[in-house]
């Protein structure tokens, strides 16, 4: 089975937690968008109805839009039943590191006010440590001297190796800007950087920095598709 043919089957198994009436948290990213389009199946074919969706990025929101799904936000559902998204590490205790599509601020907030919060992963996503597979762990950070913050988040993990690099956009060249207009340093670990509530924290009194992309406490369900079948962990 290829890579997408995994992440269609977890978001097909996470769309079967969705009930009619539901307010719900849309991800993003290709895991996230198998989910999506099946969520929109289902309201069409009146096996799903009442659901309102809040999007956690533009390109969800315009996905959603094209399926039908009614839209709202956060200023009007402060609390949701269900955010069903994917991610692009998980650790043994379901913390998650995710971002690399550029949506980390949004998915944070939409997936912090969740009653449940589904993360659905193909089985490669599953590392020993956050960090470990030696991709890119996002901070979104202010355009102000980015420069000045991205050695200021170095610096912090300086013992991890840690190499800080400000996205840049393969479209155009010029550095990448999220959807509230905010730039990302990702951040890459050469090993374990330890206590992640901490590091967490360390992140955020930086004031040039907006949020991270660790999701530390915050997944209740993981549904991981692999070679052998699909698993369900309940947090
Ligand atoms: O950017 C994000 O947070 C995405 O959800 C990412 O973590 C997962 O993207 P993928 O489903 O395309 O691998």
């Amino acid at each position: 089975l290829s890579q997408d043919e995994l992440k269609k089957i977890a978001a097909y198994k996470a769309v079967e937690f969705v009930e009619s009436g539901m307010v719900l948290g849309l991800g993003t990213g290709s895991t996230a968008k198998h989910a999506i389009d099946r969520i929109g199946e289902l309201l069409q074919q009146g096996k799903l109805a009442n659901i309102v969706g809040i999007p956690t990025s533009t390109i969800t929101h315009e996905q959603a839009l094209s399926l039908g799904i009614p839209l709202s936000d956060l200023d009007n559902h402060p609390v949701l039943d269900l955010a069903i998204d994917g991610a692009d590490e998980v650790d043994p205790d379901m913390n998650l590191v995710k971002g690399r599509g550029g949506s980390l601020l949004r998915e944070k907030m939409i997936e912090g006010c969740c009653k449940k919060f589904v993360v659905i992963v193909d089985e490669s996503k599953l590392v020993d440590y956050v960090g470990g597979s030696g991709l890119a762990m996002p901070v979104e950070i202010v355009p102000f001297c980015w420069k000045f913050t991205a050695h200021k988040l170095q610096s912090l993990f300086a013992e991890a190796g840690c190499d800080a690099k400000l996205r840049i956009s393969p479209q155009n060249g010029k550095p990448y800007v999220t959807d509230n207009g905010n730039f990302i340093i990702d951040l890459y670990f050469k090993k374990d950087i330890g206590d992640l509530k901490a590091a967490g924290d360390a992140i955020l009194r930086l004031a040039g920095v907006v949020e991270h992309g660790m999701f530390i406490d915050m997944a209740t369900t993981l549904i991981v598709a692999g070679e052998l079948g699909v698993t369900v962990w309940i947090g």
